[in-house]
């Protein structure tokens, strides 16, 4: 049926996961890793992430939104260069 088709499309795009990576100068040191990890866990509780101080990169497996994530970390003190 048409209608159960069109459901299951919007289940799969509603679930895509999205890797991004991200360059954060201001992360200093494993606290600042801490405190972006929970930024990053407030929009998107599922989201798998890697902050590294060292690199300065942040990769992040998250359905939310780039724009959301950007967001969330310029709003914790972590603006994406
Ligand atoms: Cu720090």
């Amino acid at each position: 049926m048409v209608s159960s088709l069109i459901s299951i499309d919007f289940l799969l795009n509603d679930f895509k996961l999205m890797t991004l990576k991200l360059t954060v100068p201001n992360m200093a040191c494993s606290a600042c890793a801490n405190t972006i990890t929970n930024a990053l866990k407030a929009i998107d509780a599922n989201a798998n992430i890697q902050a590294d101080p060292k690199t300065k990169l942040v990769s992040v497996d998250t359905q939310a939104s780039e724009t959301a994530i950007r967001e969330a970390l310029a709003a914790a003190g972590y603006p994406v260069v």
